[in-house]
């Protein structure tokens, strides 16, 4: 059965506040990352984090990022990109510095392993609500995640649905389950060092995704507000 609670919040959220933008911040100092993560709350239905950039790090930021979440109304996704044996995704999961376990709510991870890394990150997420995203498709140029490779995903996701609640990746692939969709900017031709961008529209009415997540065209520009209400419009209106 697929994971009821997690996919009527998330959708509870994108339809109370009228947004299916989720905010990649990937900034590496805390006070920095507050800040943002605080003026873009309103218009975002999940924050996505890259923990282990943070610089300054200290668990006093899990702490207000989790207030920040319950103030704004939004999902934190954490963006590790597990990719190793189920032992030690475990570890890397539930335990170390970050114990991303404890504070996100959806966490991904790549198949390459094969089925342990789902089982170790099952038990690690094991009496938390975190779920899991299984990298299907990637945004960036000439990545080697091939058709049947995003064909295996799906078989997996199918197997272990009260734990995968969906999919990173480009294009719809299965019912039912979440599609968070990265490689999106309005200014298409923006994408550095292989990234490749198409439109808010391009990506949820086109391809079929549900989420766009949305970068440097947001925090990268002079007005992240301004930039933030805009993807959300796009989002949502477009
Ligand atoms: P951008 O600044 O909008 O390009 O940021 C995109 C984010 O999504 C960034 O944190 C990447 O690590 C992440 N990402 C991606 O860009 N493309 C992918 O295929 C995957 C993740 Br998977």
């Amino acid at each position: 059965m697929q994971d009821l609670d997690f996919s009527q919040n998330l959708l509870r959220i994108i339809n109370h506040k009228k947004t299916r933008l989720c905010v990649s911040l990937d900034l590496t100092n805390t006070q920095e990352f507050l800040k943002l993560a605080d003026q873009l709350g309103p218009h975002v239905c999940m924050i996505k984090t890259h923990m282990d950039i943070i610089s300054d790090f200290s668990w006093d930021l899990i702490e207000q990022l989790k207030k920040l979440a319950k103030k704004h109304d939004f999902l934190i996704f954490e963006d590790r990109k597990f990719a190793d044996i189920g032992r030690t995704v475990k570890h890397q999961c539930a335990g170390g510095i970050y114990k991303i376990a404890q504070w996100a709510d959806l966490i991904n991870a790549h198949i390459l392993p094969g089925e342990g890394i789902i089982q170790g990150l099952k038990e690690a997420c094991s009496g938390t609500p975190a779920k899991l995203l299984l990298l299907a498709q990637m945004s960036s140029r000439d990545n080697f995640l091939t058709e049947s490779y995003s064909q295996s995903c799906i078989a997996l996701a199918q197997k272990y649905p009260d734990f995968i609640v969906g999919f990173i990746a480009q294009k719809k692939l299965l019912k039912n389950f979440w599609h968070l969709t990265p490689g999106v900017n309005l200014d298409v031709s923006a994408g550095k060092l292989g990234q490749q961008y198409r439109t808010p529209a391009q990506a949820l009415r086109e391809d079929g995704c549900d989420v766009i997540i949305v970068g440097e065209g947001i925090y990268g520009g002079k007005d992240p507000v301004k930039a933030a209400r805009n993807y959300q419009e796009a989002s949502w209106g477009s």
